[in-house]
């Protein structure tokens, strides 16, 4: 009987989920930024072997929310954590041991499922340092891939039973569409400084798969008039710059030339907007007020 189950990638920002998923992968999937907050919604990828599939979650970083985009990164979290088979729990080994997942994730409550926990960056690390995380602590690297064949074996055992719900050969699950606005907001990520990133996000307006090549008319946006100039840049430097890293990453994975139409719009205060969050796929937190 195949193994298959749902495998949560979690901590608190900026710790390497992302960066992991794609070593997992072996695709360069999730968007990885030096700057925090990257991941606002989960990203899904799958590792099929002969006869397990593992379906990952990069899940957004966990933190206590200041903001209504936030405290929906919090609850899309939450919710894959509570339907996961089981869950990494990464920690940078840089920063030493690593504290109780409950306490990090702010929960009442230790999860369902068991969390395995796992130290980051191990190539930041000197040897002679690794001690000091404990004698059992399990290091992984994804410049270098070290730990991460054993990862795997772990996280085989901890898989029940079932039929495979995905077509062996795919990586991902969700639609392009979803990746085109990642690989902008990873472009914007790199391109941009302070607060414009964070008011950054991108809609697809028109998707036209079968044309050659792929045409795709995005709409940029941004919270503020005064930052439309700066995405734009001198000369148009900027957004052109942001379009070219999406671009040349949607032509990776679809395999086939694409043409990405940008435009710039203000959305204004998108982040604390529930219908505009709504509209941008953030999950609703029923919970919340
Ligand atoms: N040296 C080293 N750097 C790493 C490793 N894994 C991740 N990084 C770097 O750490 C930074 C954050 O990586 P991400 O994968 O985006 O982290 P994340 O946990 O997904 O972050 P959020 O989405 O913001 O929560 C990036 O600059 C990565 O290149 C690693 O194994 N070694
Ligand atoms: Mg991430």
């Amino acid at each position: 009987m195949p193994k298959t189950g749902h495998i949560a990638l979690a901590g608190v920002p900026n710790v390497g989920k992302s960066s992991l998923l794609n070593a997992l992968v072996g695709e360069h999937l999730a968007i990885v930024s030096p700057k925090p907050q990257a991941t606002r919604l989960p990203t899904v990828g799958l590792r099929t072997t002969k006869d397990t599939q593992f379906i990952f979650h990069d899940l957004p970083g966990l933190l206590e929310p200041r903001y209504m985009m936030q405290a929906r990164m919090r609850h899309a979290a939450l919710q894959q954590l509570a339907r996961s088979n089981a869950i990494v729990y990464l920690h940078p080994a840089p920063a030493g041991q690593a504290p109780p997942f409950e306490t990090l994730a702010g929960l009442e409550a230790p999860p369902t499922a068991p969390v395995l926990t796992v130290y980051t960056k191990a190539d930041l690390v000197p040897p002679a340092d690794r001690a000091a995380l404990g004698a059992d602590a399990q290091l992984i690297s994804s410049e270098t891939g070290e730990g991460i064949p054993d990862l795997l074996t772990r996280l085989e055992g901890l898989l029940p039973e079932g039929e495979f719900e995905f077509d062996p050969e795919d990586i991902g699950t969700q639609p392009l569409r979803f990746f085109v606005v990642e690989y902008l907001r990873e472009a914007a990520f790199q391109e941009l400084e302070d607060e414009v990133p964070y008011a950054f996000t991108a809609e697809v307006e028109e998707f036209r798969e079968n044309s050659s090549p792929v045409y795709i008319r995005v709409t940029l946006l941004v919270e503020r008039e005064s930052q439309k100039g700066i995405i734009i840049g001198q000369g148009g430097r900027t957004i052109k710059a942001i379009g070219s890293h999406a671009r040349t990453r949607l032509e990776a994975l679809l395999g086939s030339p694409v043409y990405l139409d940008c435009w710039v719009k203000v959305l204004p205060n998108w982040r604390r907007n529930a219908a505009s969050l709504a509209r941008l796929g953030f999950p609703d937190d029923p919970s919340a007020a």
